[in-house]
């Protein structure tokens, strides 16, 4: 990666000298005014811009698609937001979206545009296009639960974290039923766990199995159902969890996918698991990234609505109802410019 310090009397020359010398690919990663003094006796009082361009991408001149509205005295508000998105890992095309009608939402205000309002305009745009299941829908929640996803994104914490909450917290009748019998200590672990919390607890290894288990804890409220690692890329394990699901009665299903996982996968996987049905997703490992694009990305296209983001290892704390201003939030506020 290139990175280099352009420096110009306007922000615009200097966004111009960046523009000129790196292309469209260039990542502002910084803007501030400087200023002329002792030590800078030989430079004009203007601005600095840092950009850096990945070592393969080709420099191009085009066009600035974004036309700055330049506000004296601060770093250029829309540069900022660009840059900011950018670094949370939204997609180009994405970008240039929030961009642009974000710019449309405040061509009419009067006065200079600061950050805080670029930054509450583009928050409220961004929040329209999550949707998120949300707390009173969650609180009400009642059935037969499975927790379906590749492996090791979390789907087991996930499960005891839930029912956890449910049973201690919020006094549900609730039960466990495992159908991963297939990985070595799985079942040993969780019917401990379930011990400690005063849950029945089941294993099922056949399809049959499930729907009997299911039936005789017909009285519970919530039966969560654990289901072990499936490789999105693997069809015999893709149909074995949809017809080890098909014998339940209109289950609410909760597919597990990793924060640090990239958007693109993110979105492959939500289209794999679709052969076995899901209606809601889960975001874990929230806190093993600092990038959350990915996140937005999977509540904006999905078709799915998020329902929990899990926020790190510890059971039954980590673990919070996902919510559009939350996730934004992440995405707006991690910004050190
Ligand atoms: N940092 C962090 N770790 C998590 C989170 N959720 C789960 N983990 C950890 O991720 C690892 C895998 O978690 P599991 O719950 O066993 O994942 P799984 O999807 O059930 O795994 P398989 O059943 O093997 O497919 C464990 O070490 C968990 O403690 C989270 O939100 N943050
Ligand atoms: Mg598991």
């Amino acid at each position: 990666m290139r990175v280099k310090r352009f420096t110009a009397e306007t922000l615009e020359d200097a966004v111009g000298l960046v523009k000129e010398e790196f292309g469209d690919d260039a990542l502002i990663i910084e803007t501030r005014r400087v200023r002329g003094g002792v030590l800078r006796f030989w430079r004009r009082p203007g601005y600095e811009v840092v950009a850096a361009l990945e070592s393969d991408a080709r420099p191009r001149r085009t066009e600035l698609a974004v036309q700055p509205r330049i506000e004296t005295g601060a770093p250029d508000p829309w540069i900022r937001l660009h840059a900011l998105l950018r670094s949370q890992g939204l997609p180009d095309v994405t970008i240039q979206g929030v961009m642009q009608i974000v710019q449309a939402s405040l061509a009419d205000e009067p006065g200079p545009l600061d950050w805080p309002r670029v930054r509450q305009a583009a928050a409220a745009h961004m929040l329209g296009g999550l949707s998120c299941v949300g707390a009173d829908e969650i609180v009400g929640e009642r059935g037969v639960l499975p927790v379906i996803g590749p492996s090791g994104v979390g789907k087991t914490s996930v499960l005891t974290k839930l029912a956890t909450n449910f049973a201690l917290l919020g006094g549900r009748r609730v039960a466990i039923v495992t159908a991963d019998t297939q990985r070595f200590g799985a079942v040993e672990q969780l019917r401990a766990y379930a011990r400690l919390i005063q849950v029945p607890f089941e294993v099922a290894e056949t399809p049959a199995e499930l729907k009997a288990h299911v039936e005789a804890h017909a009285d519970k409220d919530l039966i969560f159902v654990d289901t072990p690692g499936c490789s999105p890329y693997a069809d015999d394990e893709l149909r074995n969890l949809q017809s080890l699901l098909a014998v339940l009665d209109r289950p609410v299903t909760y597919l597990v996918l990793s924060a640090t996982t990239k958007w693109e996968d993110l979105f492959d996987l939500t289209r794999r698991f679709e052969r076995v049905g899901y209606e809601r997703i889960i975001v874990s490992k929230l806190d093993e990234t600092r990038t959350f694009g990915a996140v937005y990305m999977l509540g904006v296209t999905a078709g799915k609505p998020l329902a929990y983001l899990t926020t790190g290892q510890d059971v039954p704390e980590d673990i919070e109802v996902a919510e559009a201003e939350r996730v934004v939030g992440l995405l707006l506020a991690s910004e050190e410019m």
